[in-house]
């Protein structure tokens, strides 16, 4: 007895966050069935990689030519042609120091040219390319909250130097709320230079999704381009983006993200044929085609990739088609989040979402906000996040909850507000459900809709959990007697239509009561939910104090709580099927 309890008291669960490792279920019947993909999204057994980038100057990478057309006054200068800059030594202290108003090389930022050049990193054959004459104009849309000057600058410079001049309507700098002195006493002052540059002050701070709202209500181009306001552009960056958008005006399109280094500030190209993907739940990131599939399917590094979800930040989208999908929903916060929004919603609504490798930004990566949420950023990410799933995932939100998102089920915990019109929205544009979108679009994610099914054993009687008029026992198992069937779901209910299995009294006995996600007293842990290994094949109930595991009592006919125990039989369960190990 008591090495049970000692047992039991370290047991510890399992941190939600890590993502499940593989699925059983498979999916490669949804992978055959898609059709409607050109290259790179038809194909099986993706396997993941992060965004891996390559230094230019490393020799893995054939040297590029520079670029020409920003024909730098100063060949001297630090990080010119998009090299790494270097703090001289007896400054090292100041840029450390310096580092925290934009958490990149701020010291550096200030003293490469805000017109530097930087290689021309296309893929052979984008400097050919020929696109067509009456191509649509675009509205520039910049937010930016607090952005370090330099490289505010450095991003209206490169708009202004690399894009043809004619396709740009105007650049509009969107800031929300700055605090900084500088950006409200001389950007004006600046800009006044470029006609073509707009600034518009908003009153409060909005966030960067209504920023970019308020951004989009004034623009009169026919498209809307999207930056971050620490990117440089490269050459022949627009173009490609308004042909394509030009060609169907459906498609919303990103540029390559290449990498400007936060710590020497050289411009670094990526790897090609990335897609930008999530994982559960509704995390953002890239996988690389393998290299199997772009041979087999012969796609050409200047392809457009077809992507599940943009990255957010940087896109192009026909100005009316943005307002025809009722823009971004308005009722998201500050930031993240908002990617998967219209990501979901663009596939899902009849639209796509493309990266166009001939079209390429480089854009500084931060570890860490420069600037302050007005709202603790955890929460604010994760009720805009609620709002998407609860929106756009149908069933499979239960997979976003299921993935360390359980608290937000908890009304009282958490307003995710009103979602009447994103939803009336979304039945008005009949768009397709999250279902077809996984088959259609991202056929390579593992989304099981439940954990387990099938029948529960138990290896000590041998008999399986059965469910007659709400009260549970045990039977010889038998696939066919439907009142043995139950599901294990992604919020570790254990389920028979609309009845969980819980604890009924203060004596442990078990019985039913109605399902509902937000309930946690009738959650259950079981295999990958449990760290110690001796018990993963248990059934613990999860709110208790002390761990208490579910047991078949030879002696009685209906299952009761008992203190765990790893080596009792009577303690150990399986389903059938398992979708997730
Ligand atoms: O309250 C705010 N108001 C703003 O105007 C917060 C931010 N902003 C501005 C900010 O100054 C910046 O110009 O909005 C822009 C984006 O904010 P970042 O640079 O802090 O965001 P990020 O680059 O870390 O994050 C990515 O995800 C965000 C999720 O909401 C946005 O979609 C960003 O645009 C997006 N950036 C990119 O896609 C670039 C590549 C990153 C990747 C992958
Ligand atoms: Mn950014």
């Amino acid at each position: 007895e008591p090495e049970s309890e000692g047992k039991a008291s370290r047991l510890v669960i399992k941190a939600e966050r890590s993502a499940p490792n593989k699925t059983q279920g498979s999916r490669d019947e949804n992978a055959a069935k898609f059709g409607v993909g050109p290259p790179g999204i038809s194909e099986r057994n993706i396997t993941g990689a992060p965004n891996k980038v390559t230094r230019l100057d490393t020799g893995k990478h054939k040297v590029l030519p520079v670029d020409l057309t920003s024909n730098p006054r100063n060949p001297e200068a630090p990080g010119q042609f998009g090299r790494a800059a270097v703090v001289p030594m007896e400054d090292e202290l100041k840029a450390r120091q310096r580092w925290k108003e934009g958490h990149f090389n701020v010291y550096l930022s200030d003293v490469i040219p805000v017109d530097r050049a930087i290689p021309d990193t296309r893929p052979a054959g984008c400097s050919e390319n020929l696109v067509h004459n009456e191509l649509p104009t675009t509205s520039v849309i910049i937010c930016f909250v607090d952005e370090v000057w330099s490289t505010l600058l450095r991003s209206v410079h490169s708009v202004l130097n690399r894009s043809p001049s004619h396709l740009i309507e105007e650049i509009i700098l969107v800031d929300d709320f700055s605090t900084r002195d500088y950006l409200k006493d001389n950007l004006d002052k600046y800009m006044s230079q470029f006609p073509k540059v707009r600034i518009l002050r908003l009153k409060e701070r909005q966030g960067l999704i209504r920023a970019r709202l308020a951004g989009a209500a004034v623009a009169k181009g026919d498209v809307l381009t999207f930056l971050d306001s620490h990117i440089e552009c490269n050459v022949g960056w627009l173009e490609p983006l308004l042909e394509r958008v030009h060609l169907d005006r459906k498609k919303v399109v990103c540029p390559v993200i290449e990498v400007v280094n936060d710590k020497d500030m050289s411009y670094m190209i990526v790897d090609n044929f990335q897609r930008g993907i999530f994982k559960w739940p509704l995390v953002f990131g890239w996988k690389v085609i393998p290299e199997d599939i772009v041979r087999r399917e012969n796609i050409k590094d200047s392809d457009p990739i077809r992507c599940p979800v943009m990255a957010g930040g940087l896109f192009s989208i026909d100005k009316t088609y943005f307002y025809e999908l009722g823009t971004y929903d308005p009722g998201l916060e500050v930031w993240g989040g908002e990617n998967m929004e219209i990501s979901f919603k663009v596939w899902m609504c009849g639209g796509e979402i493309e990266i166009i490798p001939c079209s390429r930004v480089g854009h500084i990566f931060r570890n860490d906000n420069p600037y302050t949420f007005p709202k603790d950023r955890i929460k604010t990410v994760e009720r805009n996040l609620a709002r998407v799933a609860e929106v756009w995932l149908d069933e499979y939100k239960e997979l976003f909850y299921g993935h360390g998102y359980h608290h937000l089920l908890n009304k009282n915990h958490i307003d995710i507000g009103d979602l009447t019109e994103q939803k009336k929205l979304r039945e008005n544009l009949k768009c397709k459900n999250f279902k077809w979108y996984l088959n259609n679009v991202y056929s390579d994610l593992d989304a099981p809709l439940l954990r387990a099914d099938g029948l529960l054993f138990n290896s000590g009687i041998r008999k399986c959990l059965t469910i007659q008029n709400h009260i549970p026992s045990f039977e010889v198992c038998n696939t066919s007697n439907q009142i043995q069937h139950l599901n294990y779901t992604w919020l570790r209910l254990i389920r028979q239509q609309d009845n969980c299995l819980t604890i009924m009294d203060s004596n442990g006995a078990l019985g039913l009561e109605q399902c509902d996600n937000a309930k946690h007293h009738i959650r259950w842990l079981h295999r990958s939910l449990i760290s110690d290994p001796l018990l993963t094949d248990h059934l613990i109930l999860e709110h208790l104090q002390r761990p208490m595991c579910l047991e078949a009592k030879p002696t009685e006919k209906i299952p009761y709580l008992q203190l765990c125990n790893p080596s009792n039989p009577f303690q150990k369960w399986q389903f059938t099927n398992y979708f997730v190990q």
